[in-house]
């Protein structure tokens, strides 16, 4: 799914229609949230206070690529799948700005499980096309965190691609690592079979059966490859921030060739990250933060461990990493076949 052009003036225009009020009096620190499409990340929060953070995002329904010469009309958060990630900080006060396009056929609506507060700010924000609506929250607990659409039908609404992440900093911040990536595993429910050409409607039927034609990285059959394959040199620290839309699958998340240094389990902060672990469960609304050191180069690969959705559906992901060989850590004696890549 390519990225809108239009949405930030939109949400500009937008924004000045607003007047909302402070209720906790005047902020010392005021700032627009730094929002990013997949799979960028926005620089590290480093700010030692909290701060007043103004966040829009719009809501669009349109076509879009879910594989080679397969198109589906994806719900979108600013025209991308997965939406924008959005970063924070514990204690900081969210006003959240939510446009509807004109153009869309249906009401919209988000629900940030980073919120507290009724549906996590759905209630708030069931928004007519053309609409806009806004709430406030106070970010009292810090981790990653799922958000989407919550406007019925909203299997549908989820199915079609209407969900993101956003990162609540802890007080002291994330220590630093080289890259930071940000991927977020789907499933999606198209009337045809998997890669049967052309336009592909959406199948409740198969939704509500739970049989995915395909199961994705952002948003497409191969968004995290070639092109758009995420990069590092050998020796460097890589940081996915992995999240999962679902609707309807567990992801049992692995990057073959590695292993996470670290995990964040289901995004939580304050506790010991888990260490040494091969592959981390994510379920729908859910997400983890997985850290490793990537010693020696060569094409790592992201996967659903559910290897059919990898092989087969789509769940498939590269990370390139450059660099010199290292011999002490791994070294080919005598390969066999090119096929043997598991
Ligand atoms: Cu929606």
């Amino acid at each position: 799914m390519g990225i809108r052009s239009k949405t930030a003036s939109v949400l500009a225009a937008a924004a000045m229609a607003f007047c909302l009020s402070s209720p906790s009096g005047v902020w010392a620190l005021e700032e627009k949230a730094v929002i990013t499409s997949a799979p960028n990340v926005p620089p590290p929060i480093t700010r030692t206070a909290p701060a007043r953070v103004v966040m829009e995002m719009e809501t669009t329904e349109q076509k879009g690529r879910l594989a080679d010469g397969v198109e589906y009309e994806f719900w979108t958060f600013n025209g991308t799948v997965p939406g924008p990630f959005a970063r924070v900080r514990v204690g900081d006060t969210v006003v959240f700005r939510l446009k509807n396009s004109e153009s869309s056929q249906n009401i919209h609506s988000i629900d940030l499980h980073a919120v507290t507060g009724p549906g996590g700010g759905a209630k708030a924000t069931q928004t007519i096309p053309g609409g806009h609506t806004a709430f406030e929250w106070k970010t009292l607990n810090p981790g990653l965190y799922i958000y989407h659409c919550a406007t019925s039908h909203i299997p549908t609404h989820i199915a079609n691609g209407m969900y993101g992440l956003i990162m609540v900093e802890p007080e002291k911040g994330m220590p630093r690592v080289d890259h930071e990536y940000y991927v977020v595993q789907g499933d999606f429910y198209t009337a045809g079979k998997f890669g049967e050409k052309g336009f592909q409607p959406y199948s409740v039927e198969k939704g509500r059966d739970e049989k995915a034609e395909y199961v994705v990285f952002n948003g497409s059959v191969g968004a995290v490859t070639g092109p758009g394959a995420l990069k590092a040199k050998a020796g460097e620290t890589v940081r996915l921030y992995v999240g999962n839309g679902g609707p309807n699958l567990v992801s049992a998340f692995h990057v073959i060739g590695e292993i996470f240094d670290k995990v964040y389990q289901e995004g939580a902060m304050g506790s010991e990250p888990a260490r040494n672990v091969q592959t981390t469960m994510i379920p729908p609304g859910g997400a983890a933060i997985v850290e490793f050191k990537v010693d020696v180069p060569g094409s790592y690969i992201l996967v659903d461990h559910s290897i059919f959705r990898a092989i087969d559906k789509g769940a498939v992901g590269i990370l390139d990493v450059a660099g010199k060989d290292s011999a002490q850590v791994f070294m080919p004696v005598k390969t066999g076949s090119e096929d043997g890549g598991h």
